[in-house]
């Protein structure tokens, strides 16, 4: 979508920090981080959230992007996996993304 700014990152388009990548999914650092670690997962073709049709081959290559994100960030001692679907959930940004969260104790609760 030509509007759509993880769409711009992921084809280059605007800058982001990289932190791992492949054919389908690219990571990148959150520019407003709510933990020391905060890293975004996405898909490179457009789907607006997790239930917007995006295939099996691509959420495993999402699952596979977390753990090397986990890997490449060293969180050993755990992480939080999150995605906002929807204004009411929070959603701000349209392309469907998921929220690689860690470095600090994050405690019991979900949000
Ligand atoms: O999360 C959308 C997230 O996207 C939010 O944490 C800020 C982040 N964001 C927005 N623009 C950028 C760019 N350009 N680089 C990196 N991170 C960005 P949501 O679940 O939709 O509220």
């Amino acid at each position: 979508m030509s509007d759509c700014i993880f769409c711009k990152i992921a084809s280059n388009e605007i800058p982001s920090t990289v932190v791992y990548e492949d054919d389908l999914v690219i990571a990148f650092d959150d520019l407003n981080p709510q933990a020391p670690v905060h890293t975004l997962v996405i898909p490179k073709a457009h789907h607006e959230n997790i239930i917007d049709g995006v295939p099996a081959e691509t959420l495993a290559a999402m699952t596979h992007a977390v753990a090397e994100v986990a890997r490449i960030k060293g969180l050993d001692e755990g992480f939080r996996v999150i995605s906002n679907k929807g204004e009411a959930a929070g959603q701000t940004v349209m392309h469907f993304h998921l929220h690689v969260l860690g470095g600090k104790p994050l405690g019991e609760g979900l949000i």
